[in-house]
């Protein structure tokens, strides 16, 4: 008999999804395209030069898949709504998009599942020109952020803002990997500030007509290691967090950007008005912590990761510790990176709002015994319910995800869901891991 671990009876368990992800219907009613649909028909872009345009065609089998949450015993749903059909291009309420989202909204609460919607994860509209190197972009998006208060606000208890703008900032503006394919370090700060500020103003917005909702935001920081104790390594580790954590945390509670920041961003930094990050720091409900993994930096070599301030260091691909995407299983990093926020930021309650693994075992004969996964999230469980017993305010855990999906750059080659997807098909599985999951949340401890 298989030992849980202990969560108190308050805990939520929910599985996440994201709209480009899994949703297809690309064009119905009216929806608009996106950077990643622009993205996608670049070629080279994305590994297996697949798109979004059908992904799992969870637009026309949501109620397949809200039964499936059910039955797996999920009791929250975090996913997002796509910016791109819910308004249109003058930033108008875009009915037929709403729609979806609202029978969407009412099967959830018909099965008894609590949603937890992000407006914006990484899909923006691809009339937006200049996207998040334009301010007013950051202005577009409180609209929008209006527009779901008003016309789906009835039906969300929890909306976060973004997820993970550093993805979208740094992915997108300076590696470059992500929509929009931009490489350019000062840009890169540029646009997360942008983000930052659209967050804020989103807030603002949504509250100027709602205050029965919990807002936040998701985040995903780091934790960076030095390769070795060398001085050099070690200034270079805390480069790395300094980018992925301060960049963000510091703007949510009215703080400047370290001076090594602002002194990569240069001549852009003029862009960045007195008053911003005021706007920034505005009330948080909640905030959300995605974890998958920890990182390894080394000093700068190239003239890139000098401007940058540090170089990662893949793990050694030999290793038996990695998922099949490459990344280090570090459960432990998951109470290490919180207890450094945690010692930084004054941070309100915490969800752990994506945690999972990429683990591509196919189905034979009618079953996916996704045994890595399985390990993976047992572990990471198991850091979790220590840290939930040693006084961490953390009330939630949402698995990344409910479903295989469209895993941006690699398209279809890397499976996160507990459900495996059959793309020809779009028949669901769900693997060995979902079904432990249904067991721990079915068990009397959870
Ligand atoms: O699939 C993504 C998700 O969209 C955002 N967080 C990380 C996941 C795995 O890469």
């Amino acid at each position: 008999m298989t030992e849980f671990p202990h969560f108190p009876p308050s805990f939520e368990w929910g599985c996440a999804t994201a709209a480009f992800q899994i949703e297809g219907g690309a064009t119905e009613g009216g929806k608009l395209s996106s950077i990643w649909d622009d993205f996608c028909a670049q070629p080279g872009r994305i590994k297996d030069g697949s798109d979004g345009l059908i992904a799992c065609d969870h637009f026309h089998r949501f109620h397949e898949d809200v039964a499936l949450m059910a039955d797996l015993g999920f009791r929250h749903y975090r996913f997002s709504i796509a910016w791109t059909r819910v308004v249109d291009e003058q930033g108008r309420a875009n009915q037929a998009g709403l729609d979806f989202y609202r029978r969407l909204l009412t099967a959830l609460h018909e099965r008894g599942i609590t949603p937890n919607a992000t407006l914006f994860h990484w899909d923006l509209p691809s009339h937006l020109q200049g996207g998040w190197l334009h301010r007013d972009t950051a202005h577009r998006f409180a609209d929008y952020a209006l527009v779901v208060a008003r016309e789906l606000g009835d039906l969300l208890p929890r909306v976060a803002t973004l997820n993970e703008p550093w993805c979208s900032a740094f992915l997108g503006h300076d590696i470059g990997v992500f929509a929009p394919g931009v490489q350019d370090r000062p840009s890169s700060l540029l646009a997360a500030h942008h983000l930052m500020l659209a967050h804020g103003l989103g807030l603002q917005a949504w509250r100027s007509v709602r205050r029965d909702t919990q807002l936040g935001i998701v985040l995903n920081p780091e934790l960076c290691d030095a390769a070795s104790d060398a001085q050099q390594d070690v200034a270079a580790a805390r480069m790395a967090e300094l980018e992925r954590n301060d960049v963000f945390l510091n703007p949510l509670f009215n703080r400047e950007w370290p001076a090594e920041i602002l002194q990569q961003i240069g001549p852009l930094a003029e862009q960045r008005r007195p008053g911003d990050i005021a706007i920034c720091a505005q009330p948080l409900d909640f905030i959300g912590l995605n974890y998958y993994t920890r990182s390894i930096a080394q000093a700068p070599v190239s003239a890139e990761e000098q401007r940058r301030g540090y170089r990662f260091v893949p793990p050694d691909p030999q290793r038996p510790d990695l998922t099949d995407i490459g990344w280090e299983i570090y459960p432990q990093g998951l109470d290490r990176v919180t207890r450094n926020l945690l010692a930084k930021w004054p941070l309100p309650p915490i969800w752990i709002t994506e945690n999972g693994a990429a683990d591509n075992t196919p189905v034979t004969d009618g079953t996916c015994d996704d045994q890595m996964r399985l390990g993976y999230l047992q572990s990471h469980l198991a850091q979790l319910a220590q840290m939930v017993a040693g006084g961490i305010d953390i009330r939630g855990y949402y698995v990344w995800s409910l479903l295989d999906n469209f895993e941006w750059a690699q398209g279809y080659t890397q499976r996160f869901g507990v459900v495996h997807v059959d793309y020809a098909t779009q028949q669901r599985t769900p693997k060995s891991s979902a079904r432990w999951l249904q067991q721990l949340m079915s068990s009397p401890q959870a």
